[in-house]
């Protein structure tokens, strides 16, 4: 044991030191239009809560970060910003629950947050941190909102939108997942109120188009946002009633069954039951109708329109006419359609859909097939199981008779057309969204409310529109924001004509600042605008986002389509805004359930911090799966990665302290080594060769088992000086405090014959830290497999195959041919004139 080996590996020590260092040196400033290649790393930005950063953040925060330090030692100038995502709900919700302002408690919690961060390790370029609330940033939010609203895509309209009980306010479509407020899980109701919306339906088209630009998205992510989106093309077809002049328009992706068509159904949302003397309506069944439209209205639209649940419905006591074949359909009013679907009425086919079929059994409608689906098809239909939905042939359906489904949908959309009843539409699931909160914790819409000039925006010169620092901050629940009560700030002049006009009282969602983040990081400090042209043309798009599965059809899509609609105007310089998407699998608790503080199964990444160090943690987290995979924590797993870092810390200072290049081995047979063992000049370069490999290909995990591979197999071998460099350069993005620390120990400085690359950087730089080296590269000879298979020939034809020791020679391969009973039998009564031998490839025997 050396005198320094005694030395234990202090990740206290060691871990304060090189935060401090890189902060002071501003080791990871990004420069704006160097002559480096770019590369903008990011990763989603959190809203600061006062429970701090846990497990879920660590996860694409770590493998961010070890992409980008081993991006920069490539060579490239990387962009790897942070900010605070601090407008919104939780942050409202959290201060409301402590009683402190919210611009109080989030300044405290980010000031948390970001010692967590650094006590990480996490190279942010911190000179551009942003922060959503701050009204520099917000300014460009709410100026950025203008441009929406005077392309006539933001628009103030009354309209039943979903409302959050608890938290009292208007929520998106988005918001709502599986009918329950994505930020407090109570059951959404809906409301009818005044609201801002952002076109974003006029995007839908656009936002399905850009999809096929994003190769290095994942599958289910574009999935995910094209179901949300929700394009269906089909027909509205417009149905005479009976005695009435009204018509019912119907939407249909399957007007190739009209034959089959029984009845028909309004949603209880159908401007046609707005009014009673819209239909002419029997008086009690008007009355039942108005009760079950009551209702409905409190029910959640995937409960209506579940399968398996059971069907109700009022009867009107009247019919619609399928011009088809003449028959009566009769009508009913039925929640199971919905009204901001399609026209919010449906032609019932109970033959080929579940619910109608569903329908029809409870109401005694008649069912009829029109598809069959093969020869055994008897039609025969007396279960759910039997309704036909997809695929087959038309039957019962006159002119169709005989012809596929596809076809018939073509020739009878054809058909209506002609006839006039029938027009082709294309619908879409997304709907626009509600921009407005009538929550405190947002930015101020900058409009005003004139009465003699309408709605006004809130001139440029005037942004931001601050929000009021007021003491009282509470939800109203009455459908205003409490902005509205503050008289003082609410009063204002009008921007046209000067006389006493009303500032918008509702703020934005918290998707708003988000909606556009990315951006102002190119160019953070800019008064003038946004960001520059300039700026954005360097640096945009995202190479990589790091991020959650949760945001796919919330940020992720809001953010896509601010980014579109921008590039319109051309405000920004890409179409798409994220060229690479990554998500990472979540993090379940030592018990095997997601990690929450109600199940107490959270595993506070402090505490690992504090016990074993950020460079274990960081480890250990990238070691539990593949990035994308849902992975366990286990209670004791980082102990083992500790032991391994204690490991490598014993080996790298055993070295230094005698370098084995300098080594004299044997005095006696006077063998001086001065390289490395061969087995760990392959060992090395195989490891180069994984590592980088598994970078560029995000496989964070089984880097770490290749690194403990690589030190079990050389840490008896003989290692130069520089080969323990090369293994601290691969190291570094992984466990960055201790491959610093231990690149001093074995002697930065006395790499003279550094490449000018590296000095290069250590001249500019005047640093001695591992991220100025420059990322190894591999000899593909080395790393090579250890045998290969060579074709044995005997005058050209193909004999044998061999496998071989890499590299063998012609002697030696000679000799192993000679052994096969193939060539024993050739050679019998011959004898070798010639041998052609290619190295690695091929020998044949000319006899
Ligand atoms: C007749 C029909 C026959 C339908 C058939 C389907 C099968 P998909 O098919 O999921 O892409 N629909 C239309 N408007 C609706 C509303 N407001 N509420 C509930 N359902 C509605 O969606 C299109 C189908 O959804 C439409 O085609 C309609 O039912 C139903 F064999 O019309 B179909
Ligand atoms: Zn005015």
């Amino acid at each position: 044991m050396t005198s320094r080996n005694m030395n234990n590996y202090n990740h206290k020590k060691i871990e304060a030191k090189w935060q401090k260092f890189w902060a002071s040196k501003k080791t990871f400033a990004s420069k704006d239009f160097s002559k480096k290649p770019k590369k903008f790393i990011l990763v989603e930005f959190p809203y600061p809560s006062g429970a701090g950063l846990h497990m879920g953040h660590l996860r694409p925060y770590v493998a961010a970060d070890v992409y980008a330090r081993y991006n920069r030692l490539n060579g490239k100038e990387v962009l790897f910003p942070f900010g605070w995502d601090a407008f919104g709900l939780p942050a409202e919700n959290y201060a409301i629950k402590m009683g402190v302002h919210p611009s109080k408690t989030t300044a405290t919690n980010i000031k948390n947050a970001k010692r967590q961060l650094q006590s990480w390790g996490l190279s942010f370029d911190w000179n551009r941190e942003i922060n959503t609330t701050d009204p520099s940033y917000y300014k460009w939010t709410q100026w950025l909102f203008l441009q929406f609203f005077k392309k006539g895509l933001a628009y103030e309209a009354t309209g039943m939108i979903n409302w959050c009980p608890k938290d009292k306010t208007g929520l998106a479509n988005e918001e709502v997942i599986d009918g329950k407020c994505e930020r407090c899980g109570t059951v959404v109701e809906k409301k009818e109120l005044r609201q801002w919306y952002l076109k974003i339906t006029e995007y839908a088209e656009k936002l399905l188009e850009g999809l096929k630009t994003l190769p290095q998205w994942p599958e289910a992510v574009k999935l995910q946002q094209e179901n949300w989106i929700g394009k269906k093309t089909g027909i509205n077809i417009e149905y005479s009633i009976e005695n009435s002049d009204k018509k019912v328009t119907c939407f249909t992706t399957r007007p190739d069954t009209n034959f089959g068509a029984t009845f028909v159904v309004l949603g209880p949302e159908h401007p046609l039951l707005k009014d009673k003397s819209l239909l002419n309506i029997d008086e009690n069944i008007w009355k039942e109708i108005e009760k079950y439209k009551e209702k409905s209205a409190s029910e959640a639209d995937q409960d209506r329109t579940a399968e398996n649940r059971i069907k109700t419905g009022v009867f009107t006591g009247l019919y619609c006419i399928n011009t088809l074949n003449n028959s009566k359909m009769p009508l009913y009013v039925a929640d199971y359609v919905l009204g901001n679907v399609g026209t919010g009425a449906v032609v019932g086919v109970p033959g080929h859909d579940r619910r109608d079929f569903e329908f029809a059994k409870v109401f005694n409608i008649p069912v009829v097939r029109v598809v069959q689906k093969d020869e055994k098809d008897t039609g025969e239909i007396t279960s759910l199981e039997q309704v036909q939905e997809d695929e087959g042939k038309m039957v019962n359906s006159g002119f169709l008779d005989g012809l596929d489904i596809h076809d018939a949908t073509i020739k009878i959309m054809d058909y209506m057309e002609s006839q006039g009843y029938g027009k082709r539409v294309v619908n879409y699931k997304l709907r626009d969204w509600v921009f407005s909160r009538q929550r405190y914790w947002g930015e101020p819409i900058p409009l005003v409310h004139c009465e003699d000039c309408g709605i006004v925006p809130v001139p440029e010169k005037e942004l931001p529109v601050k929000l009021p620092n007021v003491k009282k901050y509470e939800p109203t629940g009455t459908g205003e924001s409490p902005l509205a009560d503050i008289l003082k700030w609410v009063k204002t002049k009008c921007p046209k004509c000067k006389k006493t006009a009303w500032r918008e009282t509702n703020t934005m969602p918290q998707w708003a600042g988000s909606s556009w983040y990315w951006l102002r990081y190119t160019d953070s400090k800019n008064k003038k605008q946004f960001a520059s042209i300039k700026n954005q043309k360097y640096w945009t798009p995202v190479d990589v986002y790091f991020g959650g599965m949760e945001h796919t059809t919330l940020h992720l899509l809001y953010s896509r389509f601010w980014n579109l609609f921008l590039e319109d105007q051309g405000l920004v310089t890409e179409k798409e805004p994220y060229k690479k998407r990554l998500p990472h699998g979540i993090i379940l608790g030592p018990d095997g359930e997601k990690m929450s503080k109600s199940r107490g199964n959270v595993v506070n990444p402090d505490t690992i911090v504090n016990s074993h160090g950020a460079d274990t943690l960081r480890m250990y987290e990238m070691f539990l799966g593949p990035h994308e995979a849902t992975v366990s924590w286990n209670e004791q797993g980082h102990i083992g990665v500790k032991r391994f870092l204690d490991r490598i810390w014993n080996w790298v200072n055993e070295i230094a302290e005698a370098p084995h290049s300098k080594q004299v081995t044997s005095d006696k047979l006077q063998v001086t080594r001065i390289g490395d063992t061969p087995k760990v000049e392959k060992a090395l370069h195989r490891l180069i060769k994984k590592i980088t490999e598994d970078l560029e290909a995000f496989h964070f995990n089984t880097c770490i088992s290749s690194f403990m591979e690589f030190h079990n197999e050389v840490k008896d071998e003989f290692i130069t000086l520089e080969s323990v460099r090369t293994f601290l350069v691969l190291l570094y993005p992984f466990a960055p405090h201790i491959s610093e620390e231990m690149y001093q120990i074995i002697g930065e400085s006395n790499f003279a014959k550094a490449t000018s690359d590296r000095s290069e950087n250590r001249k500019t730089k005047k640093q001695k830290s591992v991220q100025f080296e420059a990322w190894p590269k591999f000899n593909p000879e080395l790393v090579m497999d250890k045998t290969v298979e060579i074709i044995v020939q005997i005058n050209g034809k193909v004999k044998a195959k061999l496998t071989v020791d890499f590299g063998s020679t012609q002697e030696k391969v000679q000799e192993e041919v000679k052994k096969l009973e193939v060539v024993k039998q050739a050679l019998l009564n011959e004898t070798v004139k010639r041998t052609v031998f290619v190295p690695n490839r091929l020998i044949n025997l000319v006899i």
